[in-house]
C-alpha cells in the first residue's frame, strides 16, 4: 500500500484576558465597572478539499496556528476574536493521534470540516461580574489557553497517471526524473518487477501521482512476460502515458510497438484500451533515424492522441510533458462531474 504520511502541529489561539476598568465621567459621581471581555482565540480546522490529491503541501508547511484573541478594554469594549486557521487536506485523509495511533477522523467527503484545536475562551471583564451586592468588582478573568496538538495525517495514494509500454521503454527513468520515486533502472527488460508510485509537484499545490509498472509484451494478456496483472494498478488512473522507445539502438519498430501495447490494453479491458492516452516517444537523444519518431507521431495523430517526444537523459521535452499532463488532468477532473468512489491500490510503499 502506498501511503503518504505527514505530521503536523496545530495551535489554536489563546483567548484574550478580560480587564478591570471603571467608568470615569464628569458629572457621574460613581461610574460603574466597565472592563470588557477578552476575545475568543481562533480555532484550527481541517477541511477536506477535492482539488488536492497529496499531503505534499503540508510537508513543506507543518505548523498551523490560529490567531489569538485580543484583550478586553475599558468602556465595555470586548477584544477582537482571533482568526481561525484552515488546513486543507485531500479527500481520504485520515487523522491519527501519534501517541496512541488512534484514528481520530476520516475526512472523506468534500467540504467536511473537523475541529482540530479549539481556541481559548475570552476572559470576562469586571463589568461581567457586577451584581446587586457587588457593584464594583475589582477582578477579571484571564483568557483560556488555546489547544495544541500534533497529528499524524495519512493518505492512501491513488495514481492519476499510469506509465505503460514495452520493457526498457524508459518508464522508470521518467518517473525518477519527474518525482522523488527511485525505482531501479537498467538496460535489460523487466527491470521493474513491482509498481512504484511517484508524486509530481507542479507548484501552487498542484500535484499528480504517477504509477510505474512492469513492462508489457505481446501476449501479456495470456501471461507472457510478467503478464498483464500489474495493469490493475493503472486501472483507475485518469490518463495513460504510453512510452515508446524511438532510439535507434532499440532496433524496434515504434509503430508496431505502439499497436502491440494497445492491443494488450484492449485485451485486458475495453475500458483501459479507450482510456485517454498520451503517446510519448522516448530517448530522443539517441535517435538517428527521424522516421521512427515521425512514423509514431503520424500514427498517434490518426488515433487523435496527443504526441510528445522526450529524452529523460537530457531533459528535453520533459517539462512540457508534465505541464500538459497537469492541464489534461484538470480538464478530465472538470469533465467527470463526480469522482468515482475512492479505492485504494495495493501498491508497494516507496519512501520519498
Ligand atoms: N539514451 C537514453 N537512454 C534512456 C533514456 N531513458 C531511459 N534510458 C535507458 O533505457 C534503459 C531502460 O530504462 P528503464 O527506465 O529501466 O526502462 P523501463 O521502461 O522502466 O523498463 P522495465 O522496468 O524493464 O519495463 C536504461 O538503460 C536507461 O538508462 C533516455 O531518455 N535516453
Ligand atoms: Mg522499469
Amino acid at each position: 500500500m502506498f501511503i503518504d504520511r505527514v505530521k503536523i502541529r496545530v495551535k489554536a489561539g489563546h483567548g484574550g484576558n478580560g480587564v478591570t476598568a471603571f467608568r470615569r465621567e464628569k458629572f457621574v459621581p460613581r461610574g460603574g465597572p466597565s472592563g470588557g471581555d477578552g476575545g475568543r482565540g481562533g480555532d484550527v480546522w481541517l477541511v477536506a478539499d477535492d482539488s488536492l490529491n497529496t499531503l505534499l503541501h503540508l510537508r513543506y508547511n507543518p505548523e498551523h496556528n490560529a490567531g489569538r484573541g485580543m484583550h478586553g478594554e475599558g468602556s465595555d469594549r470586548s477584544g477582537r476574536e482571533g482568526g481561525d486557521e484552515i488546513v486543507r487536506v485531500p479527500l481520504g485523509t485520515q487523522v491519527f493521534d501519534p501517541r496512541t495511533n488512534d484514528l481520530l477522523v476520516d475526512l472523506s467527503d468534500a467540504g467536511q470540516r473537523w475541529l482540530a484545536a479549539r481556541g481559548g475562551r475570552g476572559g470576562f471583564g469586571n463589568a461581567h461580574f457586577a451584581t446587586s451586592t457587588n457593584r464594583a468588582p475589582r477582578y477579571h478573568q484571564e483568557g483560556g489557553l488555546g489547544e495544541e496538538f500534533e497529528f499524524q495525517l495519512e493518505l492512501k495514494l491513488l495514481a492519476d497517471v499510469g506509465l505503460v509500454g514495452f520493457p526498457n521503454a524508459g518508464k522508470s527513468t521518467l518517473i525518477s526524473k519527474i518525482s522523488a520515486a527511485r525505482p531501479k533502472i537498467a538496460d535489460y527488460p523487466f527491470t521493474t518487477l513491482e509498481p512504484h508510485l511517484g508524486v509530481v509537484d507542479l507548484g501552487d499545490f498542484r500535484t499528480f501521482v504517477v504509477a510505474d509498472i512492469p513492462g508489457l509484451i505481446e501476449g501479456a494478456h495470456e501471461g507472457h512476460g510478467l503478464g498483464d496483472r500489474f495493469l490493475r494498478h493503472v486501472e483507475r488512473t485518469k490518463l495513460l502515458l504510453h512510452l515508446v522507445d524511438v532510439s535507434s539502438a532499440s532496433g524496434r519498430d515504434s509503430v508496431d510497438d505502439y499497436e502491440v501495447i494497445n492491443r494488450e490494453l484492449g485485451a485486458y479491458s475495453g475500458e483501459l484500451g479507450s482510456r485517454p492516452q498520451f503517446i510519448v516517444a522516448t530517448k530522443t537523444d539517441a535517435l538517428d533515424e527521424p522516421d521512427r519518431l515521425e512514423g509514431l507521431r503520424a500514427r498517434a495523430g490518426r488515433d487523435n492522441r496527443s504526441f510528445f517526444a522526450i529524452s529523460s537523459v537530457t531533459g528535453a521535452g520533459v517539462d512540457a510533458l508534465t505541464k500538459a499532463v497537469g492541464s489534461e488532468l484538470d480538464r478530465l477532473r472538470e469533465n467527470s462531474a463526480k469522482e468515482p468512489a475512492r479505492e485504494t491500490h495495493d501498491v508497494m510503499l516507496v519512501e520519498n
